[in-house]
C-alpha cells in the first residue's frame, strides 16, 4: 500500500486541532517555555492541573541552551538540586561544595520531556500578544495569541483568545505579560512601584534568593515566575545559575494547585 500525502495532511491538521481545542480552556496557561515555565508546568500537571504553555519560538528551553557564553553547561546550587533529582535530571558535583553542573542541552530536553510526560501541552511558534480580562476588577482570565510568523512579518491578521483560570508570565527578562497589564490596562502591579521596575546588575547570591521570594500573583489572575519576577520587582540578575528558575516554577505551581483545590 502506497503512502497518501493527503492522509498525512489530514492527520496533522485534525490531531493538532483536537489538541488545541482541548486546551483552549485550561486551568493554567503559561507564557514561555523557559526553565521556569517548564518546571512550573511539570509540577502543575503532576498535581492534576490542565496546563498549556505558549512559546514564541519553534524551540522550547528559552535561555537554557546557550549555558554560559555558549559553553553548554549551567550551574545549579544545592538548594535546587532536589528538583533535578525529582525530575531525574543528571548533574555533576563541581569541586567546590554546593555547586552542580548540568549539560544545558540535556536540561532543556529533560525539562521539556518531563513536563509533556506529566501531561502539560506545549504550543510552539505562538506569540502571546495580549491578555483576556473579565469582571469589575478586570481579572486576567486568558491569553490573546497569534502565530509567531504573523507577528514577525507584521501581517495584519487578528489574533484569537484562549481561556485559563490562572495565567503565568514566564517570558524571562522582558516580563511581557506584566508589561501588557501595566500598559494596556493601566493597572498597578504588586511590585514596589506598581510597575515593572527592570532587573538590576549582576549579584548572584541575593538574586537567586529573591527569585522564589518574588514569585507570586502580581495582579488578579496573573503570576510571575523566573526572570520575569526578577525584572518586574527590580532585583539583581544572576547569570548562568539556574536553581532560582527551577525553585520559582515549583513555588508558583504549589500556590496555584492549592487555589485550584
Ligand atoms: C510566547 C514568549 C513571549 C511571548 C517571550 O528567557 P527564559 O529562559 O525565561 P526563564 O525566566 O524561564 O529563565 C531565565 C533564564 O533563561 C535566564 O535568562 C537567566 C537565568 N538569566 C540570568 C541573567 O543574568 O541573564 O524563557 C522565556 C521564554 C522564551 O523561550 C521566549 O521565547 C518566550 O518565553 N517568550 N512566548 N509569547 N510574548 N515572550
Amino acid at each position: 500500500m502506497g503512502l497518501d500525502e493527503l492522509i498525512v495532511t489530514r492527520a496533522i491538521i485534525e490531531t493538532y486541532t483536537e489538541k488545541f481545542l482541548e486546551y483552549s480552556d485550561s486551568d493554567v496557561a503559561i507564557v514561555g517555555a523557559g526553565p521556569a515555565g517548564l518546571t512550573c508546568a511539570y509540577y502543575l500537571a503532576k498535581g492534576g492541573a490542565k496546563v498549556s504553555i505558549y512559546e514564541r519560538r519553534l524551540s522550547i528551553g528559552g535561555g537554557i541552551w546557550g549555558g554560559g557564553v555558549m559553553f553548554s553547561e549551567v550551574v545549579v546550587q544545592e538548594d535546587a538540586k532536589r528538583i533535578l533529582d525529582d525530575l531525574g535530571i543528571r548533574h555533576k558535583p563541581y569541586r567546590e561544595e554546593g555547586y552542580y553542573t548540568v549539560d544545558s542541552v540535556e536540561l532543556a530536553c529533560s525539562l521539556g520531556l518531563r513536563s509533556l510526560e506529566a501531561g502539560a501541552k506545549i504550543f510552539n511558534s505562538i506569540t502571546v500578544v495580549d491578555v483576556k480580562v473579565e469582571g469589575k476588577d478586570e481579572k486576567v482570565c486568558g491569553l490573546v495569541i497569534n502565530w509567531s510568523p504573523v507577528e514577525m512579518t507584521g501581517l495584519h491578521v487578528d489574533p484569537i483568545t484562549v481561556g485559563a483560570k490562572f495565567v503565568i508570565d514566564g517570558t524571562g527578562h522582558d516580563a511581557t505579560v506584566a508589561r501588557i497589564v501595566q500598559d494596556k490596562l493601566n493597572k498597578r502591579l504588586n511590585t514596589p512601584t506598581g510597575k515593572v521596575i527592570g532587573e538590576r546588575s549582576m549579584w548572584a547570591d541575593p538574586a537567586e534568593q529573591e527569585v522564589p521570594r518574588k514569585t507570586g500573583e502580581v495582579y488578579p489572575g496573573l503570576y510571575l515566575i523566573g526572570m520575569a519576577a526578577t525584572a518586574a520587582h527590580g532585583t539583581h540578575r544572576m547569570g548562568p545559575i539556574f536553581g532560582g528558575m527551577l525553585l520559582s516554577g515549583e513555588k508558583a505551581a504549589k500556590e496555584i494547585l492549592a487555589k485550584l483545590k
